[in-house]
């Protein structure tokens, strides 16, 4: 089996100095070692380097597309894909894969370390050949997320634990299977419809919002001031917002009225928003807002620049956020 790795950044090659950890491994040869004896054959093995090498807190709507080119690069030359990438933003970078590479057809598993893998208590060696046993399976479809001794769809996964060696987790629907001898196969990703010959990723203004009690209307008002392209709310439990703080509903129904899309998702890890079922959140129905069903924030935020860089507005936009395109959204 002919495998493709594309080497992103991260932990994962990064070695101390004294500013602090950065890239300068030699990911390559650690992972021919690593494959030396093993049923894959190095010599089949593909890499690229990106360059520059980014900790992923840099990563941006163009380092995803950059990413995705170098899959489509090399669709001919492998039969499945692994991609190494940093933790702190991997469960965007993933979401953000599944919607573009939906006609892709081969298996994409994306995965990192929360240590470097120089040091000798690293997850780097599980993690990578999790991620190659995932790609060698047979079993693992679309954009996948290999970490922690379990494999996740790539949309459904958030990073839970800064430290954890288990630092991923799928609130809403579980992992697709989980390391062992034999691995143990749980689910498998929910259908979706696709997105034909998607256009590249575009950085786009998009206006990420926590509320917490006691926020004010004119906060909130002057933290959207100019009016972004799109705002997502992270709201209270299935999507609550304030209604008897004076002016404060207002803010987002105006920002309707004038244009703007105001998604609503949930500060719950494990969420579904359904806008409506509280009598807070009605004012907002009526004017518009969209909710996010059991979308993770990452798998929403992409979504939205997704679609966004696609062209969309307005209905056709409200109608694709509640969509499922990669499996990502449960209808229930
Ligand atoms: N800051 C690192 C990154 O996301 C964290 C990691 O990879 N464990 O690139």
């Amino acid at each position: 089996m002919r495998i493709h790795v594309a080497y992103t950044g991260g932990t994962i090659g990064m070695i101390h100095s004294p500013e602090g950890l950065l890239p300068g491994a030699d990911v390559q040869g650690w992972l021919s070692n690593v494959l030396e004896g093993t049923q894959i054959d190095p010599e089949q093995v593909s890499f690229t380097t990106f360059d520059p090498l980014i900790d992923s807190s840099n990563a941006t709507p163009a380092h995803w597309q950059l990413i995705i080119d170098d899959l489509i690069a090399h669709w001919e030359k492998a039969d499945a894909f692994v991609v190494l990438h940093g933790t702190d933003t991997m469960s965007y970078a993933a979401s953000a894969l599944s919607y573009a590479l939906t006609g892709f057809g081969k298996p994409v598993i994306v995965t990192g370390s929360q240590h470097p893998l120089g040091v000798v208590e690293s997850d780097a060696i599980a993690n990578v050949t999790g991620a190659l046993n995932a790609a060698i399976s047979g079993k693992a479809t679309g954009v996948t997320l290999f970490f922690g001794h379990h494999l996740f769809a790539g949309n459904r996964v958030t990073k839970f634990s800064s430290w954890a060696f288990e630092g991923f987790t799928a609130p809403s629907t579980g992992p697709l299977a989980r390391t062992g001898t034999p691995w143990h196969w749980y689910a498998s990703p929910i259908p979706a419809t696709g997105w034909p010959n998607p256009k590249p990723y575009v950085r786009q203004d998009i206006a990420v919002l926590d509320l917490v009690p006691g926020i004010s209307a004119e906060r909130l008002r002057a933290m959207l001031d100019p009016a972004p392209s799109a705002v997502l709310v992270r709201a209270y439990g299935v999507g609550n917002v304030p209604d008897e703080e004076p002016g404060l509903a207002r803010v987002v129904i105006d920002l309707i009225n004038n244009g703007t899309p105001v998604i609503i998702s949930s500060q719950c890890l494990q969420a579904e928003v359904i806008l409506g079922r509280y009598a807070a959140s009605s004012p907002l129905v009526k004017a518009g807002a969209i909710g996010t069903g059991d979308m993770t924030l990452e798998a929403a935020y992409t979504k939205l620049v997704f679609l966004l860089s696609q062209g969309l507005q307005g209905d056709e936009l409200r109608h694709w956020m509640a969509t499922p395109i990669a499996g990502e959204l449960s209808l229930h």
